[in-house]
């Protein structure tokens, strides 16, 4: 099955709410009375699009139907299209990972889909030649470790492990001095999953932060905050914590394949001009995909 074929599917799982109510929205959106607006406006806040972002989309549909002419559902679809993308478009969707070595800093709230992001990541900067070690900063289990360790084997690639209950700072420390020892091209820190709202926790990020600055300065780096798409209003909040924390150069949405609503991304590129750089469509290693606006915009609306 493709790529956009699995977000379909998923998509559709939420389809007969969302979908349906959000298309025939459209089909009777005018920008004439106030009722059509409405109705669209409620479709997109149904969809998690958020409320604030919800207005902003039908004002600027109004605004860019004007300007073409669009009448009717199917031009009103696109131009919707249009808006909606033009809100995922901020900031840039590649990589940094111009230095050697470079360092992908992944975290989250807990079960969201780091520990396979990075096994996924790791395959995928593998295949593209680049040296690739895996850092595990998520040392509140045992088997998280494990669980990172399968992904490692599975990418052919090392990674650098303490003690269950170790400090995940220390962690990261060697994992940076056996990125450096080895050429490695890019070091993938793994981290525990945390509530945004535990200040002890988000506080653990800061310093594993300054650990990275510290031994490797100007390197490049992201910080990616990876987000399950299933998370409605509460992944802006999620997002604005972390960003705060650890500052964010990147989402990774995942779990599209499953019953996402998938318009919480709308809200999080627009309010935080943070950039989605990658989705995720289930639990295998060639399921992690760079993010287009365009093409997931229309498989939302379909
Ligand atoms: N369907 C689906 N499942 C996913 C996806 N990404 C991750 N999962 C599954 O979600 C579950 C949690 O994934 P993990 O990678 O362990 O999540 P985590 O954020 O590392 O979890 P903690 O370390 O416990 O915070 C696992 O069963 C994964 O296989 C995805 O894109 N789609
Ligand atoms: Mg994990």
């Amino acid at each position: 099955m493709g790529f956009f074929e699995k977000i379909k599917q998923g998509l559709a799982k939420t389809k007969n709410g969302v979908g349906a109510m959000l298309n025939s929205a459209i089909a009777s959106f005018t920008g004439e009375n106030e009722e059509s607006y409405d109705d669209l406006e409620e479709s997109l806040i149904l969809a998690d699009v958020g409320v604030e972002t919800a207005h902003e989309a039908v004002e600027k549909l109004v605004e860019v139907c004007e300007k073409r002419g669009s009448r009717g559902g199917t031009q009103v679809k696109k131009a919707l299209c249009d808006v909606l993308a033009g809100f995922l478009e901020v900031g840039d969707r590649t990589l940094n990972l111009s230095t050697k070595p470079s360092v992908i800093l992944v975290i989250g709230v807990n079960g969201v889909g780091k520990t396979t992001t990075i096994g996924k990541l790791a395959m995928r900067l593998t295949g593209e030649g680049k040296k690739v070690i895996l850092c595990a900063g998520d040392t509140f289990r045992a088997a998280a470790a494990e669980q990172l360790g399968i992904w490692a084997q599975r990418a052919g690639v090392d990674m650098v492990r303490h003690a269950e209950g170790s400090d995940p700072a220390a962690v990261v420390f060697d994992g940076i001095a056996a990125a450096k020892a080895r050429g490695a091209d890019v070091i993938i820190v793994d981290t525990a999953g945390r509530l945004h709202n535990k200040s002890n926790l988000m506080n653990e990020l800061g310093k594993i932060s300054r650990v990275i600055d510290r031994e490797l300065p100007g390197a490049a780096r992201e910080t990616l905050l990876v987000l399950d798409a299933t998370t409605g209003q509460n992944g802006l909040i999620q997002a604005e914590a972390f960003r705060e924390a650890a500052g964010l150069s990147g989402i990774v949405l995942t779990k599209l394949d499953g019953t996402a609503k998938g318009g919480i991304v709308f809200a999080i590129c627009r309010r935080l001009g943070v950039p989605v750089k990658y989705i995720g469509v289930g639990e295998q290693a060639d399921d992690l995909m760079p993010f287009e606006p365009k093409p997931f915009v229309e498989a939302l609306l379909e």
